[in-house]
């Protein structure tokens, strides 16, 4: 029984009855954590407080248990200079350091880069440098620096020594510089230097991804310090300490730890290890000690600790945690501390049942989280990583996948307190390089990630990979992979992963994320993870919201044994653009509501599923994309700031049981329409447009200023939409409903502008219209000015003559203007434009953008009302392919002519992006 543990470590997959049991497979069932029972070792007494503990040092805010022990760990984020250059010799003490840039961890030099109008950012090498005075009282201990990630290769020199290297930006990672101090009293000045380079490399996942792949040291970075005898750092930047729990259930909980010490004290050591189980209060509720032999170096122990009885049951209800505290005992002398949390879950995977969770069904309702934050990229801060998770949980998720990338150490204990389940992956995307250094590398990574979050009773599922086939061997997008050989390779390679995985924690499954492609059944990688996701986009990029369940019912029907998890889906908005007549691609917000409300719908008529994930939690960088925000990834239930969007309280009232009512339409709170049945001559007469709300509450009532517009009850998803009779200027519109005896109320003021069906009617004075040529959308100006949507022109109103609506291709940032989602979309060829505005004198604004033509490839002439504007207009030569242009004439409408626009093609056929017109 003691070696159990390293059984379930070194015993290959299968071979070992316990391990293959922890994986077996039950016809479409992967059970998770249930074995049968083992023999017990009886609990030993508690061992005396130590006479002599060496004493404590120093420790960090927060980390009292910790205090008292004769382990310190300290922050060492402030006070750190930075040089954003491949330097030579900045490593060494004599170069001064003076003029570099002071700054404190977490850092990145890519905050601002990835978004201005220079293409890319800066992809290389970075220097920091901090200084550490160390006295006396390290003497004799063991100094380590623990760093919680940089991005993405870090070199470590001390004084001037190399030190110790780390690659993968993504996980922690610990340097032994024990050897490399100068100690003193006084104290006496240590030199650390790190080199961070976040090039390319092609050794390195991630190979390409679809966000910012910020540079520097960007997670928290400690100074340790341990007695000769202590609990191992050296293992892959883990606790030390393994943690697994093979059989739970609501009378007990079995418990078993391993873990290994490292005595660097020159001599062999008698050493008793001594786990206790602490409940949340702090009461001891199982404990045991044993002997350990430990040679000089690593010592391997494993532990069966006496069950817990009735324990309490870790779930997103009921995050109840206990710890586990290790300590390493010389006789009497205390060597070492640490704690790491426990939970008693256990959890089932089914192709035909979903997922449970402690024997009950549990629907796993998630979503996905990438940590970038505006004007902090990837370095936050604890607080923000914390705050995120909590968002998560408001928003009533209790799933989580951490795409794509292994996350800070905050993220994972906030999932364990809060009670949100984890799936975390290792950043292979899109493509592999087939090298035995590219496996390796993923594989230290797969490790790394394993070890240092295994103990969150939060985790789940490790992730190997995503979208693997999207790109090919050659890192260029591919419909088709057709290099077999290559298939054939990642096959191998995921397979490798696979086994790995099993290997390193043979109580969790695995998964994949893949892209509805069929070159993953055809190279065979379908069959190797237990759980298999899938991203889908229908109703976005491509397709219909039906083809979403369709395609998942295919897949479901032709392998029922498969576990299918919707491991992304989604689609972008811009608060600043909604719709009347939303449609796929458009930006707006009203597309969006749509497209979540049908998702959901498909996903709760399919309870099979094991769960799906939102793409995704927040806005996030994407530095080669245009779209309606450029170098921005808009899918967020919440913006990049984290302002939550209407599709936020979407799920809110799906997925929290909390009583709520919130007027969606948020963002639009300036709109602008017309009653086309409204005769002239009358004035202003109120305008029908949609107002949505969600709530979980039974039925709602509306009002829009002071009065109701009667009661709702809310649809199958939990939304209920009211034909608004707006008024020119402020409308205030309030939702009112009940739930559990107490009233729940939201409110709006909405600002309207009326235009008249006939723009010449002498009872609405005309003053401006702005047209978002080529989209049926409203775009809304900071100062409250709203573009309407395009049309047909029709006599009395506005509206183009011929051409074809288009769209930018969105990997084509536009620049050059903040108001981009003006310029996204466009009318191509028109011959002309046209506006029955009043009589009067009128100032006339284009705006262009040219989407694709070279120089010399598109030249137009543009007149209004016969006056010559541009004779060969060529926006690629004046202004560039995808900047924002504008073009402005004065003219007169007179005879109750109106303003006629004409484009002239001289070369290629003309395009017109907006316009704008007022009244002089
Ligand atoms: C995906 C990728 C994710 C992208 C997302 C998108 O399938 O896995 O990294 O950000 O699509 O928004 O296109």
């Amino acid at each position: 029984m003691g070696s159990l543990g390293w059984a379930l470590q070194q015993e290959p997959v299968g071979s070992d009855p316990l391990t293959a049991r922890l994986r077996s497979r039950v016809g479409s069932v992967t059970v998770f954590a249930l074995v049968t029972l083992g023999s017990l070792i009886a609990p030993a007494a508690p061992p005396r407080q130590p006479a002599s503990a060496i004493p404590f040092i120093q420790s960090s805010p927060g980390n009292k248990m910790l205090e008292s022990t004769p382990r310190s760990r300290t922050s060492i984020n402030n006070g750190w200079r930075f040089h954003p250059d491949g330097l030579n010799f900045a490593e060494k003490p004599s170069l001064d350091d003076g003029d570099w840039e002071r700054v404190s961890i977490p850092h990145t030099w890519n905050v601002s880069d990835p978004f201005d109008d220079t293409p890319s950012y800066r992809r290389g090498i970075g220097w920091y440098r901090k200084h550490l005075a160390l006295g006396d009282d390290f003497r004799g201990k063991r100094l380590y620096l623990y760093f919680e990630g940089a991005n993405q290769v870090a070199r470590v020199y001390v004084n001037g020594a190399f030190a110790g290297e780390h690659k993968g930006g993504y996980t922690a990672f610990v340097v032994d510089i024990t050897r490399y101090v100068r100690l003193g009293s006084p104290a006496l000045d240590n030199l650390i230097a790190v080199q961070v380079d976040n090039s390319h490399d092609p050794f390195i996942p991630p190979l390409s991804v679809g966000y910012a792949l910020y540079g520097g040291i960007y997670r928290d970075v400690w100074l340790i310090a341990t007695d000769a005898v202590h609990v191992a750092l050296n293992d892959h930047a883990s606790s030390g300490v393994y943690i697994w729990t093979p059989l739970v259930s609501v009378s007990r909980g079995q418990v078993r730890a391993r873990g290994i010490i490292t005595n660097e004290s020159g001599s062999p050591k008698q050493l008793r290890v001594v786990n206790t189980v602490l409940d949340a209060a702090g009461r001891s509720v199982s404990i045991h000690a044993s002997q350990l032999s430990a040679a000089v170096g690593d010592s391997h122990w494993t532990q069966a600790l006496p069950d817990v009885r009735d324990p309490h049951l870790w779930s997103p209800d009921d995050p109840y945690l206990y710890t586990v505290r290790t300590e390493i005992y010389e006789g009497d002398i205390l060597r070492d501390r640490v704690t790491n949390p426990l939970g008693f879950r256990w959890f089932v995977f089914d192709a035909q049942n979903g997922f449970s969770l402690n024997g009950r069904k549990l629907v796993l309702r998630g979503t996905n989280r990438h940590q970038d934050y505006q004007g902090l990229g990837s370095a936050l801060p604890n607080q923000l990583h914390l705050r995120d998770m909590q968002w998560i949980k408001e928003m009533g998720a209790n799933f989580v996948r951490l795409a794509h990338y292994p996350q800070d150490p905050a993220v994972l204990n906030a999932a364990d307190s809060l009670g949100l389940l984890i799936w975390e992956e290792i950043p292979v995307v899109n493509y592999i390089t087939t090298s035995s250094e590219f496996t390796s590398t993923s594989e230290e990574m797969l490790r790394d990630m394993i070890r240092q979050h295994y103990n969150h009773p939060s985790v789940i599922v490790w992730g190997l990979m995503n979208e693997v086939f999207l790109w090919s061997p050659e890192g260029a997008r591919v419909g088709k992979q057709s290099d077999t050989a290559y298939m054939r390779k990642v096959r191998d390679f995921a397979a490798d992963l696979n086994a790995l995985a099993h290997r390193e924690d043979p109580t969790r499954p695995t998964t994949m994320a893949t892209h509805g492609s069929g070159d993953y059944d055809r190279a065979g990688l379908s069959g190797i993870t237990d759980v298999f996701g899938v991203n889908t986009y229908s109703g976005w990029y491509g397709g219909v919201f039906d083809d979403f369940g369709k395609a998942l019912d295919r897949i479901h029907t032709a392998d029922p044994k498969r576990v299918l998890f919707v491991s992304e889906y989604g689609a972008e908005d811009d608060a600043r653009v909604n719709s009347l007549e939303p449609e796929r691609f458009d930006f707006s917000n009203s597309w969006v509501k749509r497209f979540h409300e049908a998702y959901l719908r498909q996903i709760n008529a399919r309870p099979w599923l094991a769960g799906t994930a939102i793409w995704s939690q927040f806005d996030f960088s994407q530095p080669e994309t245009g779209g309606s925000i450029p170098y921005m990834n808009q899918k967020g239930m919440q913006r990049w700031d984290r302002t939550p969007k209407d599709v936020f309280y979407l799920y809110k009232a799906n997925w929290n049981p909390s009583p709520m009512v919130y007027i969606a339409s948020r963002g639009w709170t300036h709109r602008a329409g017309t009653n086309p049945s409204a005769p002239s001559g009358i004035g202003p007469i109120p305008v029908a447009q949609p107002v949505d709300i969600y709530s979980n509450l039974p039925s709602v009532e509306l009002f829009a200023n002071g009065k109701s517009l009667g009661r709702k009850t809310p649809d199958d998803v939990h939304r209920a939409t009211w034909d608004v009779p707006f008024t020119p200027g402020d409308n205030r519109i309030e939702a009112r409903g009940t739930g559990t005896g107490r009233a729940y109320t939201d409110s709006l003021l909405v600002h309207f502008t009326y235009r008249p069906p006939t723009l010449s009617d002498p009872s609405v004075r005309f003053k401006e219209l702005g047209i978002n040529v080529g989209a049926k959308a409203q775009v809304a100006d900071p100062d409250g000015f709203v573009w309407e949507g395009d049309q047909a022109y029709h006599s009395g109103s506005f509206g183009h003559i011929g051409g074809e609506r288009k769209m930018f291709d969105k990997d084509l940032p536009i620049r050059g203007s903040a108001q981009t989602p003006l310029y996204f979309t466009y009318l191509l060829g028109l011959s002309s434009y046209r506006l029955d505005v009043p009589d009067g004198g009128y100032d006339v604004e284009l705006l262009f953008a040219e989407p694709d033509a070279k120089p010399g490839a598109r030249l137009f002439g543009v007149s209004v009302n016969g006056r010559e504007v541009e004779s060969k207009l060529d926006l690629a030569a004046r202004f560039g392919l995808a900047r924002a242009a504008s073009v402005r004439a004065v003219t007169t409408a007179s005879a109750g002519k109106g303003v006629l626009i004409n484009f002239t093609p001289i070369q290629g056929q003309p395009i017109l992006n907006a316009l704008r017109i007022r009244r002089r």
